[in-house]
């Protein structure tokens, strides 16, 4: 857990960066969309993971102050794939205390606005857990996020509290399988079994599916097999900063 100065300190004196990883279709292997991944360049320890901060921010009750950074430079980002020609959604983890902030809607509805960016690039990621929540707030923001054109996705499917009827009645746009399923594909039969189903779920919801934690050419053929059309991963690359994402997706169109 990081200090509340060191916090504090971080977003004031912008130690905090956005780093984006590709989400790559797996039939053409060409980039379609990134998921920004918030890193922390401290000041002694270098480039840090982002959970300690994340855990301190909610103990803080400062998540809303770093979500809203985090939101508004994933915009700005999608600005600057937008004068290099990259045409590609963005995804941008969302933490559940952000959910029940009445501010989070006409925040974003002010941000895209004033960084004009269309709203159905820009995509949030709910972990299992919230989206299954029930909470009538939740629903609600969901449903208001959902008319104003961004997109929903759930991630780490499969691995929260299931609540399958919840992931039947809600509207989402895409769901992104946990990485344990995929890392561990070849070594447990029900794991191909799980991303079947996903997969399955996905097609009769009209709905993206996703598979994480490719590493492997293995694992990308067994995808490819099953049938999933979309997969981020450390075999295309991990989470890398805002010009190199741009290099990157360059070479690709
Ligand atoms: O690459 P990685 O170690 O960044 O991510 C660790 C965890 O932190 C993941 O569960 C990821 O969803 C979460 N995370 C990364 N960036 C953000 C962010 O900007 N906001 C929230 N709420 N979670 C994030
Ligand atoms: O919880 P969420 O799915 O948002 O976070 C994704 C996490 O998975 C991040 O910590 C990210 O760095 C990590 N990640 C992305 N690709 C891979 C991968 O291929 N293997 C592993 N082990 N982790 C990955
Ligand atoms: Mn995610
Ligand atoms: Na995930």
């Amino acid at each position: 857990l990081a200090l509340k100065a060191d916090l504090q300190r971080a977003l004031a004196r912008n130690e905090l960066e956005l780093y984006y990883q590709p989400k790559v279709d797996l039939s053409t292997l060409t980039i379609v969309g990134a998921e920004c991944l918030l890193r922390w360049n401290h000041p002694t320890d270098g480039l840090l993971f982002p959970g300690p901060l994340i855990e301190a921010a909610e103990s803080y009750h400062m998540m809303n102050e770093l979500g809203y950074w985090t939101l508004e430079s994933a915009i700005r980002g999608l600005v600057g794939f937008e004068a290099h020609g990259l045409d590609i959604t963005l995804s941008v983890n969302i933490s559940p205390t952000q959910l029940y902030d009445t501010k989070l809607v006409p925040t974003l509805k002010r941000l895209t606005h004033r960084y004009g960016v269309n709203m159905k690039q820009l995509e949030l990621e709910l972990t299992e857990d919230i989206a299954v929540s029930n909470s009538l707030m939740v629903k609600k923001q969901l449903a208001e996020l959902r008319q104003l054109g961004i997109q929903v996705a759930v991630d780490d499917f499969g691995k929260g509290y299931s609540n399958l009827a919840y992931i039947r009645d809600l509207e989402l746009n895409t769901l992104k399988i946990d990485k344990t399923f995929v890392m561990e594909l070849t070594d447990n039969p029900v794991n191909k079994a799980i991303i079947e189903a996903a997969r399955i779920i996905g097609q009769a919801k009209e709905c993206e599916v996703i598979a994480e934690g490719v590493e492997t050419i293995e694992q990308l053929h067994l995808l490819r097999e099953i049938g999933i059309r979309y997969g981020q991963g450390y075999l295309f690359s991990k989470a890398i900063p805002h010009q190199s994402f741009i290099s990157l997706a360059q070479q690709d169109i």
